[in-house]
């Protein structure tokens, strides 16, 4: 259950598929367990209903944007438990260090150790006792200061930011990792969206979205790609919802079964609730192979391009937007002709779809005036993620769906305000644009060499060319792939410094020295010299807003992340270039910095008060293209000669099952709310695979059985994983599903993305064996 039973008491692992819609009581009832499971439930109630309402908090679950106009109160289920999970009264602090060594706590599950509490005061490694000791806010920074100062380049310090930072935050973090000479900025973006950035840029000239919350309202069609929005984006149902209820296609594309994609319940809807009415969330739903979207998306162009030449023929109306692509569209015949070379046969093989479905799909596709197609990890998390998102630019400039209301692009981001971040040059491949304006403002010579993503960035502490890692916040020993290589290359460093709210694995696997530096979260109130500041975050549709805190922080000690940073920075760099300390006393003048130097925040301070916040604006919204060609490209790319990387074959191996990574309904990211994934029927357990009954048969098990995960890579290294249940599942032969963080130690740092270097968490090419311990039971 959801936060409710205590995290040490070890609860009964079950499987019963689950026959209730997403949303509705089941989610009001695991909410009831979370509010009152958290020890604070009077002061949660209060938090929840400020979320993301004007003068409130933003939510810090996802980045999905809600209407700026509707002043309805917004939040989920998962929202409710993140904002949950961040108000807990219960403190990891000096005392708790004291008991626990590090060595101990290494013992311990990821959910055991987040389910202590909140972090309340600064601590440093001490070597000799294995344990973290309290030390002063002032010696933590001076410490990281001689690191940083001791270094012979400051290229071997590599700085990490997850999704949650502020604007402000990440901003001031940029500006003093640049001043101190280096672009070495690995983010989560790396392992998520990094893909949809680099293809639209190429494809579009900006690497967001393009669509706003209104434009749900008015498409005809809503593709959703690779993406589970009943768990991850649950305000996302109700815009799809209310699609299919005025007569929109909503098609979803997606191996599995997901509940929220099939039928939805509103829990804040009192009628739909008493009369248990739940309303379909889909039109259409195909389940491809693993990495197969590409080839049905090339399919679908296919038949868009037969039909395309039978109009012409017939003088029947034109399928393409003529008049679009002839004003705004480059390269279209390079596209056509590997349109046209790409075989019926290798579309049908590698999407892992019956040409019908893709004709339907191509059908729906053409049918709709106006549509809007959504993507995530399903999409981005593979090889060959760039060359598929290009394809779904193709396809919708075929058709001109691209700056008119109810159409374009939307790459459903992540973490709250990961898009912001990027937003704010934290970027470890900085535009030249970017560099200039910091230089011209600042004053001093910024690096103008690329810097270390995260795959890069292990790299470089496995070799010892980096020796400092700073986490402004995330928990990177669990969210990168190849966990015991990563957890060499942090302890292969000098210092490690983690700023977060909660204890998890990154302080554990730790350098020489390490640091454990306590901030505040959304939720806090943050009180600094001229009074309770407000930061703003960029949510999916480029739409600006302040947040408030509202909760008394639990300890004196903790500190904001601005506050964190401008600590480091006037303790490495001194008073340059700009008076940290003084910035911090009114977040007014981060902006008022941030309005000098970032593109569309002329004013910043002053738009911010315009309730809902303000829209950044998208130019290829705008049918403006900051491309090369200054049009938008149709980008020809071939679909990939074979899925299987040629290291996987060349282990001499033919994988059992191709495996995805995701999430459960009971997580977000590396923070375990609960072993239970609702829609999916599994109770008290993560460490299972789902796997179809007769693969599981075929493979000479039974289901329930346990087996180990070997994944295939002929580098040498042995990757495994231990005991994990199979469930014989709906999922389509030849696939296996699996929980994200467990199955990390799988995925090898050298499987990434082409052009994206994004970890392939959706496409690991696994064996199954008897589990080493016990040998088969059979
Ligand atoms: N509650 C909650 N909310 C979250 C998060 C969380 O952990 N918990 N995480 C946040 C973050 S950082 C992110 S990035 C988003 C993630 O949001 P999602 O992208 O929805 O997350 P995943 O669980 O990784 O889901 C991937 C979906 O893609 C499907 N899929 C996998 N491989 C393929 C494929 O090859 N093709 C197709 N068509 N589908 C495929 C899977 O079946 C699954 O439904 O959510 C954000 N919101
Ligand atoms: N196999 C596999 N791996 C994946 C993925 C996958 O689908 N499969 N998904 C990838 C994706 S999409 C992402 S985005 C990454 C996520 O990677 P990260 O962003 O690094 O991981 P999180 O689990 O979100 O980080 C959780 C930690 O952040 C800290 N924290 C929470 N809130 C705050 C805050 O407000 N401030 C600070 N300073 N700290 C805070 C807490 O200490 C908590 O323990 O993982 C990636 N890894
Ligand atoms: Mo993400």
């Amino acid at each position: 259950m959801s936060l409710h039973h205590k995290a040490d008491q070890k609860p009964v692992p079950r499987y019963k598929p689950y026959n209730g819609p997403a949303g509705g009581w089941g989610a009001l009832r695991s909410v009831a367990k979370a509010w009152v499971g958290s020890d604070n439930a009077l002061k949660n109630i209060r938090a929840l209903l400020k979320t993301n309402q004007n003068g409130g908090f933003d939510c810090p679950g996802c980045a999905w944007g809600d209407s700026p106009e509707s002043g309805m109160v917004k939040f989920c289920e998962n929202g409710a438990k993140a904002v949950n999970w961040e108000a807990t009264k219960r403190r990891v602090d000096a005392a708790f260090f004291a008991r626990h060594s590090v060595s101990a706590l290494l013992e311990q599950s990821d959910y055991w150790l987040e389910y202590q509490g909140r972090l309340t005061e600064p601590m440093v490694y001490d070597a000799a006792s294995d344990r973290y000791q309290p030390i002063g806010w002032d010696g933590a920074f001076a410490l990281i200061a001689q690191h940083l100062n001791a270094l012979e380049s400051p290229d071997q310090a590599e700085f990490y930011t997850s999704g949650r930072a502020s604007n402000e935050a990440a901003f001031l973090y940029q500006l003093f990792v640049r001043a101190y000479g280096t672009n070495n900025f690995p983010d989560c973006s790396n392992m998520c969206h990094e893909a949809s950035g680099v293809a639209l840029g190429q494809s579009v000239g900006v690497g967001k979205g393009t669509v706003t919350f209104d434009d749900f309202e008015h498409a005809d069609a809503i593709f959703v790609w690779g993406q589970n929005p009943g768990t991850n984006h649950p305000r996302m149902l109700d815009p799809l919802r209310d699609a299919v209820k005025r007569g929109a296609q909503v098609v979803c594309v997606n191996p599995l079964k997901e509940r929220g994609l099939e039928r939805f319940q509103h829990p804040q809807h009192a009628l739909e609730m008493l009369t248990n009415g739940d309303r379909p969330t889909n039109t259409a739903y195909f389940r491809p192979a693993l990495g197969g979207d590409m080839a049905m998306m090339r399919g679908m162009a296919k038949f868009l391009l037969q039909w395309e030449r039978e109009a012409q023929a017939s003088g029947e109306p034109a399928v393409f937007d003529h008049a679009f692509i002839e004003q705004h569209g480059h390269g279209i015949d390079d596209y056509l002709a590997v349109v046209d070379a790409t075989s019926w046969e290798q579309i049908q093989a590698q999407s892992g779809l019956p040409l019908a479905d893709i004709e339907q799909a191509a059908r729906m596709y053409r049918k709709a005036e106006k549509v809007i197609m959504c993507w995530a990890m399903g999409i981005t998390q593979h090889r060959h993620s760039v060359a598929t998102i290009q394809e779904i630019a193709n396809l919708m400039l075929l058709r001109g769906n691209l700056g008119v209301p109810g159409a374009g692009l939307c790459p459903v981001r992540g973490h709250s305000n990961v898009q912001g971040d990027r937003t704010m040059g934290i970027n470890e491949r900085p535009p030249v644009a970017l560099l200039d304006a910091i230089e011209k403002r600042f004053g001093f010579s910024v690096p103008r060499h690329n810097g270390h993503n995260t795959v890069e960035a292990i790299h470089a502490m496995l070799d010892g060319r980096a020796r400092v890692f700073i986490g402004l916040g995330g928990n990177f020993a669990q969210a990168t792939p190849d966990t015991e290589r990563t957890a060499q290359a942090l302890r292969n460093c000098a210092l490690t410094v983690q700023i977060s709210t909660k204890l998890n694995r990154s302080h554990l696997v730790h350098g020489k020295q390490a640091l454990i530096l306590p901030c505040l979260g959304r939720t806090d109130i943050d009180q600094q010299g001229e009074g309770p500041q407000a930061v703003t975050v960029e949510d999916s549709f480029s739409m600006v807003h302040a947040s408030n805190g509202q909760l008394q922080p639990l300890s004196r000690q903790m500190r904001s992340e601005p506050a964190v940073v401008a600590g480091i920075a006037a303790a490495t760099l001194g008073s340059t270039p700009v008076d940290w300390n003084w910035l911090i006393a009114d977040y007014g003048r981060i902006r008022d910095l941030i309005a000098d130097t970032i593109p569309g925040f002329t004013d910043f301070n002053q738009r911010l008060e315009h309730p809902g916040g303000f829209y950044l604006g998208s130019s290829a919204g705008a049918r403006q293209w900051k491309t090369a060609t200054g049009r938008a490209n149709f980008k020809a790319n071939l679909l990939p000669d074979s899925l299987l990387d040629e290291r996987v074959r060349a282990s001499g191996q033919v994988p059992d099952l191709i495996m995805q990574s995701m999430r459960s309904h009971d997580q977000y990211n590396t923070t375990i709310y609960g072993l239970d994934d609702r829609y999916r029927g599994v109770k008290g357990q993560r460490d299972v695979l789902f796997v179809n009954e007769a693969d599981i048969i075929r493979l000479g098990f039974k289901p329930g059985q346990k087996a180990d995960i070997v994944s295939l890579w002929a580098d040498g290294h042995e990757r495994r994983v231990q005991g994990f249940t199979l469930l014989a599942f709906d999922i389509p032969a030849g696939q296996a599903a699996a929980y994200y963080p467990e199955v990390n130690p799988l995925v090898p740092l050298e499987s990434v993305g082409d052009g994206s270097h994004t970890p392939t968490s959706k496409f690991v090419a696994i064996k199954l064996e008897a589990p080493r311990e016990t040998g088969r039971i059979l």
